[in-house]
Protein backbone atom coordinates (compact mmCIF):
# COMPACT_ATOMS: atom_id res chain seq x y z
CA UNK A 1 0.00 0.00 0.00
CA UNK A 2 1.56 3.38 -0.96
CA UNK A 3 1.89 6.00 1.31
CA UNK A 4 -1.20 8.18 -0.20
CA UNK A 5 -3.32 5.36 0.41
CA UNK A 6 -2.09 4.22 3.68
CA UNK A 7 -2.92 7.91 4.63
CA UNK A 8 -6.88 7.49 3.97
CA UNK A 9 -6.67 4.42 5.22
CA UNK A 10 -5.76 5.78 8.51
CA UNK A 11 -8.58 8.16 8.20
CA UNK A 12 -5.74 11.24 8.39
CA UNK A 13 -5.38 12.53 4.99
CA UNK A 14 -7.91 13.10 2.17
CA UNK A 15 -5.84 13.20 -1.21
CA UNK A 16 -7.59 15.73 -3.68
CA UNK A 17 -7.09 16.54 -7.06
CA UNK A 18 -8.14 19.29 -9.37
CA UNK A 19 -8.67 19.10 -12.93
CA UNK A 20 -7.86 22.39 -14.66
CA UNK A 21 -5.51 25.33 -13.69
CA UNK A 22 -7.87 28.34 -14.77
CA UNK A 23 -9.04 30.99 -12.74
CA UNK A 24 -11.11 28.41 -10.52
CA UNK A 25 -8.57 25.89 -10.25
CA UNK A 26 -6.21 28.51 -8.72
CA UNK A 27 -8.66 29.33 -6.31
CA UNK A 28 -9.39 25.63 -4.78
CA UNK A 29 -5.34 25.06 -4.45
CA UNK A 30 -5.51 28.45 -2.37
CA UNK A 31 -8.07 27.51 0.15
CA UNK A 32 -6.74 23.79 -0.01
CA UNK A 33 -3.47 25.61 1.44
CA UNK A 34 -5.24 28.08 3.43
CA UNK A 35 -6.75 25.23 5.16
CA UNK A 36 -3.66 23.57 5.66
CA UNK A 37 -4.58 20.56 3.39
CA UNK A 38 -1.37 20.11 1.42
CA UNK A 39 -1.75 16.74 -0.38
CA UNK A 40 -3.31 18.04 -3.65
CA UNK A 41 -2.43 18.24 -7.33
CA UNK A 42 -3.79 20.35 -10.18
CA UNK A 43 -3.62 18.55 -13.73
CA UNK A 44 -4.04 20.86 -16.78
CA UNK A 45 -4.26 20.04 -20.37
CA UNK A 46 -2.69 23.17 -21.66
CA UNK A 47 0.80 24.09 -20.98
CA UNK A 48 -0.08 26.77 -19.24
CA UNK A 49 -2.30 28.15 -16.86
CA UNK A 50 -4.79 30.88 -16.87
CA UNK A 51 -7.89 28.79 -18.75
CA UNK A 52 -9.92 31.24 -20.58
CA UNK A 53 -7.39 33.82 -19.88
CA UNK A 54 -4.61 31.96 -21.74
CA UNK A 55 -7.00 30.54 -24.54
CA UNK A 56 -7.99 33.89 -25.35
CA UNK A 57 -5.76 36.43 -27.17
CA UNK A 58 -7.67 38.43 -29.06
CA UNK A 59 -7.72 41.88 -30.07
CA UNK A 60 -9.69 44.28 -27.74
CA UNK A 61 -9.88 41.67 -25.43
CA UNK A 62 -10.90 42.74 -21.77
CA UNK A 63 -12.74 41.54 -19.05
CA UNK A 64 -16.53 43.49 -18.90
CA UNK A 65 -16.42 43.24 -14.66
CA UNK A 66 -14.82 45.75 -13.43
CA UNK A 67 -11.01 45.14 -12.57
CA UNK A 68 -11.09 45.59 -8.58
CA UNK A 69 -13.71 43.22 -8.69
CA UNK A 70 -11.89 40.87 -10.55
CA UNK A 71 -9.61 39.73 -8.72
CA UNK A 72 -9.65 37.09 -5.59
CA UNK A 73 -11.05 38.78 -2.45
CA UNK A 74 -7.67 37.24 -0.71
CA UNK A 75 -5.31 38.77 -3.67
CA UNK A 76 -6.50 42.61 -4.77
CA UNK A 77 -4.25 43.05 -7.76
CA UNK A 78 -2.46 46.63 -8.00
CA UNK A 79 -0.58 46.08 -11.08
CA UNK A 80 -4.39 46.34 -13.19
CA UNK A 81 -3.95 49.53 -15.30
CA UNK A 82 -7.75 50.16 -16.18
CA UNK A 83 -11.29 49.78 -14.86
CA UNK A 84 -11.57 46.86 -17.17
CA UNK A 85 -8.44 44.74 -17.63
CA UNK A 86 -7.56 43.40 -20.82
CA UNK A 87 -6.82 39.64 -21.26
CA UNK A 88 -2.99 40.03 -21.13
CA UNK A 89 -3.47 41.88 -17.38
CA UNK A 90 -5.66 39.25 -16.59
CA UNK A 91 -3.47 36.54 -17.38
CA UNK A 92 -0.50 37.89 -15.94
CA UNK A 93 -2.33 38.45 -12.71
CA UNK A 94 -3.07 34.67 -12.51
CA UNK A 95 0.63 34.07 -12.93
CA UNK A 96 1.35 36.36 -10.05
CA UNK A 97 -1.51 34.53 -8.00
CA UNK A 98 0.33 31.27 -8.68
CA UNK A 99 3.79 32.70 -7.66
CA UNK A 100 2.64 34.75 -4.56
CA UNK A 101 0.62 31.81 -3.32
CA UNK A 102 3.55 28.89 -4.10
CA UNK A 103 0.59 27.00 -6.10
CA UNK A 104 3.29 26.34 -9.27
CA UNK A 105 5.19 23.29 -8.45
CA UNK A 106 1.57 21.54 -7.82
CA UNK A 107 0.13 22.24 -11.24
CA UNK A 108 1.31 19.22 -13.80
CA UNK A 109 0.67 21.42 -16.99
CA UNK A 110 0.41 19.45 -20.18
CA UNK A 111 -1.26 16.39 -18.44
CA UNK A 112 -4.99 16.43 -19.65
CA UNK A 113 -6.86 13.99 -17.05
CA UNK A 114 -8.42 11.63 -20.02
CA UNK A 115 -10.39 9.01 -17.38
CA UNK A 116 -11.29 9.46 -13.87
CA UNK A 117 -13.32 6.50 -12.06
CA UNK A 118 -14.34 5.94 -8.83
CA UNK A 119 -13.82 2.67 -7.60
CA UNK A 120 -12.55 0.95 -4.80
CA UNK A 121 -13.34 4.40 -2.67
CA UNK A 122 -11.12 6.24 -4.53
CA UNK A 123 -11.27 8.40 -8.08
CA UNK A 124 -8.63 6.17 -9.96
CA UNK A 125 -6.79 8.23 -12.90
CA UNK A 126 -5.32 8.23 -15.76
CA UNK A 127 -4.25 10.92 -18.08
CA UNK A 128 -2.64 11.77 -21.32
CA UNK A 129 1.20 11.71 -20.29
CA UNK A 130 0.08 8.02 -19.15
CA UNK A 131 0.18 9.38 -15.55
CA UNK A 132 -1.91 6.99 -12.89
CA UNK A 133 -3.25 9.23 -10.01
CA UNK A 134 -5.90 8.31 -7.23
CA UNK A 135 -7.40 10.58 -5.07
CA UNK A 136 -9.92 10.80 -2.09
CA UNK A 137 -11.48 14.22 -3.48
CA UNK A 138 -11.90 15.05 -7.01
CA UNK A 139 -12.25 18.69 -7.87
CA UNK A 140 -13.23 19.69 -11.72
CA UNK A 141 -12.08 23.15 -12.43
CA UNK A 142 -12.38 22.90 -15.85
CA UNK A 143 -15.01 25.83 -16.86
CA UNK A 144 -17.61 26.16 -18.51
CA UNK A 145 -16.72 28.00 -21.74
CA UNK A 146 -13.39 26.40 -23.18
CA UNK A 147 -15.16 24.12 -26.04
CA UNK A 148 -15.00 26.39 -29.05
CA UNK A 149 -18.59 26.39 -31.15
CA UNK A 150 -17.30 27.04 -34.75
CA UNK A 151 -20.40 26.46 -37.12
CA UNK A 152 -21.01 23.75 -39.49
CA UNK A 153 -20.73 26.08 -42.57
CA UNK A 154 -21.04 24.39 -46.44
CA UNK A 155 -17.22 25.04 -47.89
CA UNK A 156 -15.53 26.08 -44.82
CA UNK A 157 -12.31 24.14 -45.51
CA UNK A 158 -11.99 25.80 -48.75
CA UNK A 159 -11.76 29.04 -47.42
CA UNK A 160 -8.71 29.77 -49.09
CA UNK A 161 -7.92 33.14 -46.22
CA UNK A 162 -7.56 32.89 -42.68
CA UNK A 163 -10.52 31.62 -40.88
CA UNK A 164 -10.18 30.63 -36.76
CA UNK A 165 -12.23 30.68 -33.53
CA UNK A 166 -12.01 33.86 -31.45
CA UNK A 167 -10.23 31.69 -28.78
CA UNK A 168 -7.53 29.87 -31.37
CA UNK A 169 -6.34 33.21 -32.42
CA UNK A 170 -3.32 32.91 -35.44
CA UNK A 171 -1.32 35.85 -34.14
CA UNK A 172 0.46 35.21 -37.74
CA UNK A 173 -2.16 36.50 -40.04
CA UNK A 174 -1.73 40.39 -40.90
CA UNK A 175 -4.44 42.21 -39.94
CA UNK A 176 -3.65 45.84 -40.93
CA UNK A 177 -5.35 46.46 -44.39
CA UNK A 178 -6.94 43.20 -44.26
CA UNK A 179 -10.49 42.54 -45.73
CA UNK A 180 -11.68 40.44 -42.41
CA UNK A 181 -15.23 38.94 -41.52
CA UNK A 182 -16.35 38.22 -37.88
CA UNK A 183 -19.22 36.40 -37.06
CA UNK A 184 -21.38 36.63 -34.57
CA UNK A 185 -21.71 39.64 -32.32
CA UNK A 186 -21.70 38.31 -28.82
CA UNK A 187 -19.66 40.08 -26.12
CA UNK A 188 -16.48 38.62 -27.94
CA UNK A 189 -17.67 39.37 -31.46
CA UNK A 190 -18.24 43.23 -30.64
CA UNK A 191 -14.85 43.37 -28.50
CA UNK A 192 -13.67 41.87 -31.98
CA UNK A 193 -15.14 44.39 -34.10
CA UNK A 194 -14.59 47.56 -32.14
CA UNK A 195 -10.89 46.84 -31.99
CA UNK A 196 -10.22 45.77 -35.61
CA UNK A 197 -12.53 48.49 -37.48
CA UNK A 198 -9.95 51.10 -37.17
CA UNK A 199 -7.40 48.50 -38.54
CA UNK A 200 -8.87 46.48 -41.25
CA UNK A 201 -9.11 48.16 -45.22
CA UNK A 202 -12.83 46.76 -44.80
CA UNK A 203 -15.16 44.82 -41.85
CA UNK A 204 -17.97 42.88 -42.19
CA UNK A 205 -19.95 41.97 -39.13
CA UNK A 206 -22.11 39.31 -40.01
CA UNK A 207 -24.59 39.37 -37.62
CA UNK A 208 -27.41 36.67 -36.80
CA UNK A 209 -29.23 38.25 -33.72
CA UNK A 210 -28.97 41.98 -32.97
CA UNK A 211 -27.26 42.66 -29.46
CA UNK A 212 -28.33 45.35 -26.64
CA UNK A 213 -25.39 47.35 -25.54
CA UNK A 214 -24.64 49.12 -22.89
CA UNK A 215 -22.22 52.17 -23.28
CA UNK A 216 -19.36 51.38 -20.79
CA UNK A 217 -16.50 53.29 -21.18
CA UNK A 218 -13.01 52.18 -20.15
CA UNK A 219 -10.44 54.59 -18.26
CA UNK A 220 -7.11 54.15 -17.40
CA UNK A 221 -6.27 54.65 -13.56
CA UNK A 222 -3.56 57.48 -13.58
CA UNK A 223 -0.45 57.17 -11.93
CA UNK A 224 -1.00 58.21 -8.28
CA UNK A 225 -4.13 55.51 -7.67
CA UNK A 226 -1.74 52.46 -8.67
CA UNK A 227 0.98 53.97 -6.27
CA UNK A 228 -1.95 54.30 -4.04
CA UNK A 229 -3.28 50.96 -4.43
CA UNK A 230 0.62 49.51 -4.41
CA UNK A 231 1.33 50.83 -1.07
CA UNK A 232 -2.04 50.83 0.82
CA UNK A 233 -3.27 47.25 0.53
CA UNK A 234 -6.65 48.34 2.27
CA UNK A 235 -7.63 50.05 -0.67
CA UNK A 236 -7.77 46.86 -2.80
CA UNK A 237 -10.11 45.27 -0.38
CA UNK A 238 -12.08 48.17 -0.11
CA UNK A 239 -12.50 49.02 -3.91
CA UNK A 240 -13.14 45.22 -4.27
CA UNK A 241 -16.46 45.26 -1.82
CA UNK A 242 -17.32 48.64 -3.50
CA UNK A 243 -17.17 46.85 -7.14
CA UNK A 244 -18.64 43.89 -5.85
CA UNK A 245 -21.73 45.94 -4.21
CA UNK A 246 -22.28 47.82 -6.85
CA UNK A 247 -22.28 45.03 -9.39
CA UNK A 248 -23.99 42.43 -7.70
CA UNK A 249 -26.99 45.47 -6.37
CA UNK A 250 -27.41 46.67 -9.92
CA UNK A 251 -26.63 43.27 -12.73
CA UNK A 252 -27.80 40.83 -10.74
CA UNK A 253 -31.43 41.91 -9.37
CA UNK A 254 -32.14 43.38 -13.01
CA UNK A 255 -31.48 39.87 -14.58
CA UNK A 256 -33.72 37.93 -11.84
CA UNK A 257 -36.57 39.86 -10.98
CA UNK A 258 -38.06 42.99 -12.76
CA UNK A 259 -37.24 46.07 -10.80
CA UNK A 260 -35.88 49.54 -11.19
CA UNK A 261 -32.42 47.71 -11.83
CA UNK A 262 -33.80 46.10 -14.96
CA UNK A 263 -35.93 49.42 -16.22
CA UNK A 264 -32.28 51.27 -15.50
CA UNK A 265 -30.26 49.03 -17.55
CA UNK A 266 -32.96 48.51 -19.94
CA UNK A 267 -32.99 52.41 -20.83
CA UNK A 268 -29.56 53.02 -20.86
CA UNK A 269 -29.30 50.36 -23.86
CA UNK A 270 -32.05 51.63 -25.89
CA UNK A 271 -30.48 55.20 -24.91
CA UNK A 272 -27.46 54.52 -26.13
CA UNK A 273 -28.93 52.40 -29.81
CA UNK A 274 -31.16 55.42 -29.86
CA UNK A 275 -28.51 58.39 -29.52
CA UNK A 276 -25.44 55.93 -30.35
CA UNK A 277 -26.34 55.13 -34.14
CA UNK A 278 -27.37 58.06 -35.98
CA UNK A 279 -28.00 56.45 -39.47
CA UNK A 280 -31.98 55.13 -38.80
CA UNK A 281 -31.35 52.06 -41.40
CA UNK A 282 -28.02 50.85 -39.84
CA UNK A 283 -30.09 51.59 -36.33
CA UNK A 284 -32.82 49.36 -37.39
CA UNK A 285 -30.35 46.25 -38.38
CA UNK A 286 -28.68 46.62 -34.96
CA UNK A 287 -32.33 47.05 -33.12
CA UNK A 288 -32.64 43.55 -31.32
CA UNK A 289 -36.32 42.14 -31.10
CA UNK A 290 -36.06 41.14 -27.62
CA UNK A 291 -35.53 42.81 -24.01
CA UNK A 292 -32.33 44.06 -22.85
CA UNK A 293 -30.75 41.48 -20.36
CA UNK A 294 -32.14 38.54 -22.10
CA UNK A 295 -28.92 37.48 -23.56
CA UNK A 296 -25.45 38.00 -21.57
CA UNK A 297 -25.44 42.04 -21.77
CA UNK A 298 -23.04 43.15 -24.04
CA UNK A 299 -20.79 46.31 -22.66
CA UNK A 300 -19.01 48.23 -25.09
CA UNK A 301 -18.66 51.91 -25.58
CA UNK A 302 -16.81 51.79 -29.00
CA UNK A 303 -18.78 48.88 -31.14
CA UNK A 304 -21.53 51.51 -32.29
CA UNK A 305 -19.02 54.54 -33.22
CA UNK A 306 -16.75 51.86 -35.27
CA UNK A 307 -20.33 50.17 -36.98
CA UNK A 308 -20.58 53.37 -38.30
CA UNK A 309 -17.21 54.21 -39.67
CA UNK A 310 -17.24 53.57 -43.77
CA UNK A 311 -14.89 50.65 -43.74
CA UNK A 312 -17.53 48.06 -41.75
CA UNK A 313 -20.68 47.12 -42.91
CA UNK A 314 -23.18 44.87 -40.95
CA UNK A 315 -24.61 42.14 -42.79
CA UNK A 316 -28.00 40.79 -41.42
CA UNK A 317 -28.73 38.18 -44.18
CA UNK A 318 -27.84 34.58 -43.59
CA UNK A 319 -24.81 32.91 -44.36
CA UNK A 320 -25.44 30.44 -47.88
CA UNK A 321 -22.06 29.07 -47.75
CA UNK A 322 -18.17 29.87 -47.78
CA UNK A 323 -16.52 30.17 -50.71
CA UNK A 324 -12.66 29.85 -51.46
CA UNK A 325 -12.35 33.85 -51.35
CA UNK A 326 -15.24 34.79 -49.31
CA UNK A 327 -19.10 34.39 -48.05
CA UNK A 328 -21.95 33.78 -50.24
CA UNK A 329 -24.50 35.38 -48.65
CA UNK A 330 -27.95 33.54 -48.89
CA UNK A 331 -29.64 36.74 -51.31
CA UNK A 332 -26.53 35.91 -53.64
CA UNK A 333 -24.35 38.31 -52.50
CA UNK A 334 -20.76 37.88 -52.06
CA UNK A 335 -18.67 39.22 -49.43
CA UNK A 336 -14.24 39.12 -50.27
CA UNK A 337 -12.10 38.45 -47.34
CA UNK A 338 -8.55 37.58 -46.34
CA UNK A 339 -9.50 36.35 -42.61
CA UNK A 340 -12.82 34.97 -41.45
CA UNK A 341 -13.06 35.04 -37.67
CA UNK A 342 -15.47 32.93 -35.69
CA UNK A 343 -17.04 34.77 -32.56
CA UNK A 344 -19.36 32.13 -32.27
CA UNK A 345 -19.05 31.27 -28.77
CA UNK A 346 -18.78 27.81 -26.58
CA UNK A 347 -20.39 24.86 -26.11
CA UNK A 348 -21.26 26.18 -22.80
CA UNK A 349 -22.67 22.45 -21.52
CA UNK A 350 -19.50 20.51 -22.30
CA UNK A 351 -18.16 21.38 -18.69
CA UNK A 352 -15.76 18.09 -17.68
CA UNK A 353 -16.14 16.03 -20.94
CA UNK A 354 -14.95 15.00 -23.07
CA UNK A 355 -13.08 12.99 -19.84
CA UNK A 356 -14.33 9.62 -19.42
CA UNK A 357 -16.06 10.25 -15.88
CA UNK A 358 -17.79 7.62 -14.19
CA UNK A 359 -18.83 7.37 -10.83
CA UNK A 360 -20.24 4.86 -8.70
CA UNK A 361 -21.95 1.38 -10.15
CA UNK A 362 -20.17 2.61 -13.65
CA UNK A 363 -22.53 5.52 -14.05
CA UNK A 364 -20.95 7.74 -16.63
CA UNK A 365 -21.49 11.15 -16.32
CA UNK A 366 -23.06 11.19 -19.69
CA UNK A 367 -25.70 8.95 -18.63
CA UNK A 368 -26.28 10.75 -15.60
CA UNK A 369 -26.39 14.19 -17.73
CA UNK A 370 -28.71 12.80 -20.71
CA UNK A 371 -31.24 14.96 -19.89
CA UNK A 372 -28.87 17.75 -19.56
CA UNK A 373 -26.22 18.66 -16.83
CA UNK A 374 -27.66 18.62 -13.23
CA UNK A 375 -25.85 19.59 -10.13
CA UNK A 376 -26.98 19.53 -6.69
CA UNK A 377 -26.46 23.37 -5.21
CA UNK A 378 -24.28 24.00 -8.12
CA UNK A 379 -21.13 22.13 -6.79
CA UNK A 380 -21.94 18.44 -6.85
CA UNK A 381 -23.89 15.34 -8.56
CA UNK A 382 -25.76 12.81 -7.21
CA UNK A 383 -23.79 9.54 -7.78
CA UNK A 384 -20.21 10.76 -8.37
CA UNK A 385 -19.23 10.36 -4.35
CA UNK A 386 -16.38 12.94 -3.60
CA UNK A 387 -16.99 14.90 -6.51
CA UNK A 388 -16.96 18.32 -6.71
CA UNK A 389 -17.41 21.08 -9.39
CA UNK A 390 -16.39 24.98 -9.80
CA UNK A 391 -18.28 27.00 -11.83
CA UNK A 392 -19.95 23.96 -12.81
CA UNK A 393 -24.11 23.69 -13.56
CA UNK A 394 -26.31 26.49 -12.52
CA UNK A 395 -23.63 28.84 -10.84
CA UNK A 396 -24.23 32.26 -10.84
CA UNK A 397 -22.54 33.07 -13.84
CA UNK A 398 -23.35 35.47 -16.54
CA UNK A 399 -22.26 39.55 -15.90
CA UNK A 400 -20.68 38.25 -12.37
CA UNK A 401 -17.00 38.02 -11.60
CA UNK A 402 -16.50 33.96 -11.66
CA UNK A 403 -13.31 34.54 -9.67
CA UNK A 404 -15.86 35.03 -6.44
CA UNK A 405 -17.92 32.19 -7.28
CA UNK A 406 -15.41 29.96 -7.38
CA UNK A 407 -13.82 31.43 -4.01
CA UNK A 408 -17.36 30.76 -2.39
CA UNK A 409 -17.94 27.30 -3.92
CA UNK A 410 -14.18 26.11 -2.79
CA UNK A 411 -14.67 27.35 0.70
CA UNK A 412 -17.79 24.79 0.17
CA UNK A 413 -15.64 21.85 -0.85
CA UNK A 414 -12.75 22.62 1.91
CA UNK A 415 -15.81 22.45 4.42
CA UNK A 416 -16.58 19.12 3.46
CA UNK A 417 -13.13 18.09 3.16
CA UNK A 418 -12.75 19.02 6.43
CA UNK A 419 -15.77 16.96 7.69
CA UNK A 420 -14.10 13.28 5.87
CA UNK A 421 -11.29 13.96 7.75
CA UNK A 422 -12.09 14.76 11.16
CA UNK A 423 -15.82 12.35 10.97
CA UNK A 424 -13.48 9.59 8.95
CA UNK A 425 -16.00 9.59 6.34
CA UNK A 426 -15.17 7.70 3.33
CA UNK A 427 -16.93 9.87 0.67
CA UNK A 428 -20.19 11.43 0.52
CA UNK A 429 -22.54 12.14 -2.72
CA UNK A 430 -26.00 14.33 -2.59
CA UNK A 431 -29.10 12.45 -2.73
CA UNK A 432 -31.30 12.47 -6.01
CA UNK A 433 -33.97 13.68 -3.96
CA UNK A 434 -31.97 16.95 -2.77
CA UNK A 435 -30.94 17.31 -6.30
CA UNK A 436 -34.08 17.04 -7.32
CA UNK A 437 -35.52 19.92 -4.92
CA UNK A 438 -32.81 22.14 -5.92
CA UNK A 439 -33.89 21.97 -9.75
CA UNK A 440 -37.49 22.40 -9.41
CA UNK A 441 -36.73 25.47 -6.84
CA UNK A 442 -34.90 26.81 -9.64
CA UNK A 443 -37.41 25.85 -12.08
CA UNK A 444 -39.98 27.71 -10.39
CA UNK A 445 -37.55 30.86 -9.97
CA UNK A 446 -37.17 31.36 -14.15
CA UNK A 447 -40.58 32.81 -14.62
CA UNK A 448 -39.56 35.70 -12.77
CA UNK A 449 -35.99 35.84 -15.05
CA UNK A 450 -35.27 38.44 -17.84
CA UNK A 451 -33.79 35.19 -19.78
CA UNK A 452 -37.31 33.30 -20.35
CA UNK A 453 -38.22 36.70 -22.10
CA UNK A 454 -37.75 35.89 -26.21
CA UNK A 455 -34.42 35.33 -26.79
CA UNK A 456 -31.88 32.95 -27.87
CA UNK A 457 -29.02 32.44 -25.97
CA UNK A 458 -26.70 30.20 -24.26
CA UNK A 459 -27.88 30.65 -20.70
CA UNK A 460 -30.69 28.33 -22.57
CA UNK A 461 -30.58 24.28 -21.91
CA UNK A 462 -31.86 21.92 -24.55
CA UNK A 463 -35.42 22.18 -23.14
CA UNK A 464 -35.44 26.07 -23.75
CA UNK A 465 -35.38 26.88 -19.91
CA UNK A 466 -32.87 28.43 -18.28
CA UNK A 467 -29.64 26.49 -16.65
CA UNK A 468 -28.67 29.23 -14.36
CA UNK A 469 -28.90 30.40 -11.17
CA UNK A 470 -31.88 32.33 -10.68
CA UNK A 471 -31.21 34.53 -7.59
CA UNK A 472 -28.95 36.70 -6.53
CA UNK A 473 -25.31 35.98 -5.74
CA UNK A 474 -24.99 36.89 -2.22
CA UNK A 475 -27.79 34.05 -2.13
CA UNK A 476 -25.26 31.44 -3.59
CA UNK A 477 -22.92 32.84 -1.59
CA UNK A 478 -25.41 31.92 1.48
CA UNK A 479 -25.71 28.50 0.12
CA UNK A 480 -21.96 27.71 0.18
CA UNK A 481 -21.27 29.35 3.66
CA UNK A 482 -23.21 25.89 5.21
CA UNK A 483 -22.94 22.37 4.63
CA UNK A 484 -26.36 20.65 4.70
CA UNK A 485 -25.33 16.83 5.56
CA UNK A 486 -29.22 15.55 5.15
CA UNK A 487 -28.68 16.19 1.72
CA UNK A 488 -25.85 13.72 1.39
CA UNK A 489 -25.39 10.05 1.49
CA UNK A 490 -22.12 8.54 2.66
CA UNK A 491 -21.13 5.88 0.08
CA UNK A 492 -18.75 3.34 0.84
CA UNK A 493 -17.58 0.97 3.97
CA UNK A 494 -18.91 3.58 6.47
CA UNK A 495 -22.13 3.91 4.56
CA UNK A 496 -24.71 2.63 7.40
CA UNK A 497 -22.73 5.56 10.02
CA UNK A 498 -25.58 8.50 9.31
CA UNK A 499 -24.01 11.48 9.06
CA UNK A 500 -24.47 13.87 11.52
CA UNK A 501 -25.94 17.25 11.46
CA UNK A 502 -23.70 20.77 11.78
CA UNK A 503 -23.22 21.45 15.20
P1 LIG B 1 -21.73 34.11 -27.44
O1 LIG B 1 -22.19 35.09 -26.44
O2 LIG B 1 -22.28 32.73 -27.39
O3 LIG B 1 -21.98 34.75 -28.87
C1 LIG B 1 -21.83 33.99 -30.04
C2 LIG B 1 -22.23 34.82 -31.23
O4 LIG B 1 -22.06 34.04 -32.41
C3 LIG B 1 -23.69 35.25 -31.21
O5 LIG B 1 -23.81 36.51 -31.79
C4 LIG B 1 -24.34 34.18 -32.08
O6 LIG B 1 -25.54 34.59 -32.68
C5 LIG B 1 -23.28 34.00 -33.12
N1 LIG B 1 -23.40 32.73 -33.81
C6 LIG B 1 -23.30 31.49 -33.27
N2 LIG B 1 -23.48 30.57 -34.23
C7 LIG B 1 -23.69 31.24 -35.38
C8 LIG B 1 -23.95 30.84 -36.71
N3 LIG B 1 -24.05 29.55 -37.03
N4 LIG B 1 -24.13 31.79 -37.64
C9 LIG B 1 -24.06 33.10 -37.31
N5 LIG B 1 -23.81 33.54 -36.06
C10 LIG B 1 -23.64 32.62 -35.11
O7 LIG B 1 -20.13 33.95 -27.40
P2 LIG B 1 -19.03 35.02 -27.05
O8 LIG B 1 -17.71 34.38 -27.30
O9 LIG B 1 -19.31 36.32 -27.67
O10 LIG B 1 -19.20 35.22 -25.53
C11 LIG B 1 -19.12 34.11 -24.66
C12 LIG B 1 -18.93 34.58 -23.29
O11 LIG B 1 -17.57 34.94 -23.10
C13 LIG B 1 -19.66 35.81 -22.90
O12 LIG B 1 -20.98 35.61 -22.63
C14 LIG B 1 -18.85 36.26 -21.73
O13 LIG B 1 -19.17 35.48 -20.59
C15 LIG B 1 -17.47 35.99 -22.16
P3 LIG B 1 -26.96 34.38 -31.91
O14 LIG B 1 -27.02 35.52 -30.93
O15 LIG B 1 -26.90 33.04 -31.25
O16 LIG B 1 -27.97 34.44 -32.97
Amino acid sequence: MSDRQQGRADGRKVRVVVIGAGASGLCMGHALDAAGIRDWTIYEKGHDLGGTWRDNCYPGLSCDVPSRFYTFSFAPNPAYRSMYASGAQIKAYMDDVADRFGLRDRIRLGEEVTSARWSDGRWQLRTSAGTEDVADVLVSATGFLHHPHIPDLPGLPDFEGAAFHSARWDHSVPLDGARIGVVGTGSTGVQIVSALGPRASRLVVFQRTAQWVLPLPNFRFSRLTRWLHRHVPALGRRSYRLWQGMWEHLFAPAVVRPGWQRSFLSTACRLNLRFGVRDPELRRKVTPDYQPLCKRLVMSAGFYPVLQRPNVDVETEAIERIEPRGVRMRDGRFHELDVLVFATGFDARAFMRPMELVGEGGLSIDEAWAGGPRAYNTVAVPGFPNFFMLCGPHSPIGNQSILSVAESQSAYIVSWIRRLEEQGLPAVAPTAQATRRFNESMREAYPGTVWVTGCRSWYLGADGLPELWPWTPERHRELMSTVTPEDFEVHGPAAEEALTPPG
